[in-house]
């Protein structure tokens, strides 16, 4: 199997003209939509009740013409009811981690497997994972999709899989040192702590990682600058969603301008939030997409909740893909604190302007007789601080008095020490909601 120098995975697909992307995506549109018809009870009722039938799928934009398809839609069918193919053709299940009610639970056909492993691994090449990379694998192995996902992909590509899991943080610095690991898959929250351990542990200068593989979770330029700042690690974003089958939907190839969509698995959309209209390309909205491949858990125009926006430009890499901007948050994401629409990617555009703090915050919301309170808990780069109270003081007030401004809301700011904040082996937990807490 001739890969050349791992540039692509499968270019051909990689850089259709967008004329031939558009036609094969009709084709498995077309597909996809009568094979969830005449499969899924739930999808042939709801068609019904819209008024359309598959073949009346003619166009890309005759997509517009189905239902969208919710959270809570997956949840009402839990846990096998939208599946396609019976139970003996499943060969696999993941589900999110659901903290509230049940999980959402994805099936896979061993074709589904196979798209993909084959997904994943063309974002990995893209960003430049090769045969020769020796690849730690610090999600979570379990029902998230992310270990598993990003284990066959590499695995498929040849690269030698350290299937170490989450959590046991010092051993996997020992083994990183020892095996000689070059690329780290993580959440970048976790690929933080890993590195501010490293560093600890004196051993930063001794790994041979060059590659991050990260995602699940918000990535901050803060966040990617400490990484490749403490481990020299050229930090990538990928993203997906258990709804869509985990990881592979897109990701950041080496130019990291954009995390292209594996457009001939997935038609995307950007939507309004409040009102559903598609909006036209380049304006930030709600992302919605039909995966267009899938055996065993088809959907159709899944409201994602991210947000975020799409380009159809080619890439300077030579994929024709389309790309879509990092997600910067989910539409609810948003805070209603005092009344006022608060969104965390909003404090963090503030937070990330001081230069003495670093990319760890929590916003910590609590009720005291009957208001609402935000306090933003950040971490101080330099502990040091913390004897200067004038400095302190000031640091505090500016960031504040940012807040105030941007926000149009005051809320306390407290300056903590470094590594204070309790770190995460997987997704941060960035806001602390004590409002329904008694005496919070
Ligand atoms: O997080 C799938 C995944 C695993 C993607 C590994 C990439 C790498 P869920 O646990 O179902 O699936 O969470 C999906 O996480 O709707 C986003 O809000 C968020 N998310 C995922 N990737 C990113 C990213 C996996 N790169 C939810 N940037 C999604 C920002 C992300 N948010």
């Amino acid at each position: 199997m001739e890969r050349g120098g791992f540039v692509f995975w499968q270019k051909d697909i990689e850089t259709m003209p967008r004329a031939e992307i558009r036609a094969l995506q009709l084709k498995k549109l077309q597909h996809t939509v009568k094979w969830s018809y005449d499969r899924v009870p739930y999808y042939h009722k709801i068609m019904e009740e819209a008024g359309v039938t598959p073949y009346q799928i003619r166009s890309l934009d005759d997509v517009r013409r189905l239902p969208f398809t919710t959270k809570a839609d997956l949840r009402d069918n839990y846990p096998f009811d939208l599946f396609a193919v019976p139970k003996k053709d499943i060969v696999e299940i993941h589900a999110s981690s659901g903290t509230t009610g049940k999980p959402i639970v994805g099936g896979y056909t061993r074709h589904d497997l196979d798209v993909w492993s084959d997904c994943v691994a063309r974002l990995a090449v893209a960003a430049g994972a090769t045969s020769d990379d020796i690849s730690q694998i610090a999600f979570g192995y379990g029902l998230f999709t992310g270990a598993f996902g990003l284990h066959y992909a590499l695995e498929k590509i040849g690269s030698m899989v350290v299937p170490i899991s989450s959590g046991n943080s010092e051993k996997q610095i020992m083994l990183m040192k020892d095996f000689g690991t070059t690329l780290l898959v993580a959440t970048p929250s976790y690929a933080v702590y890993l590195s501010e351990l490293a560093k600890d542990m004196g051993v930063a200068d001794q790994l041979k990682l060059r590659l991050g593989l990260f995602g699940s979770e918000v990535c901050t330029t803060e966040m990617r600058d400490q990484i490749e700042k403490n481990i020299g690690i050229t930090v990538t974003d990928n993203y997906g969603l258990t709804e869509l089958g985990g990881p592979g939907v897109s990701g950041e190839c080496q130019f990291r301008n954009g995390l292209h969509i594996n457009e001939d698995h997935f038609l995307a959309e950007i939507i309004d939030p409040d009102t559903g209209e598609v909006l036209p390309e380049g304006e930030t909205g709600e992302l919605v997409i039909t995966p267009l491949s899938k055996e065993a858990f088809p959907i159709f125009r899944y409201r994602t909740k991210d947000i975020a926006k799409i380009t159809y430009e080619p890439c300077e890499c030579g994929r024709t893909f389309a790309r879509m901007n990092k997600v910067v948050g989910r539409t609810d994401d948003m805070l209603i604190i005092k009344g006022v629409n608060v969104f965390p990617s909003q404090i963090e555009s503030v937070l990330i302007q001081s230069p003495h703090i670093g990319p760890h915050y929590q916003l910590i919301l609590r009720k005291k007789n009957y208001m609402d309170n935000l306090e933003v808990k950040v971490e101080l780069i330099d502990g040091s601080l913390l004897d200067q109270y004038g400095a302190l003081e000031k640091v505090a007030r500016e960031i504040r008095a940012q807040l105030r401004t941007v926000l149009g809301l005051d809320c306390k700011v407290t300056l903590v020490e470094p590594r204070s904040i309790e770190r995460s082996t997987g997704k941060a937990k960035r806001i602390v909601d004590l409002r329904n807490e008694p005496n919070s």
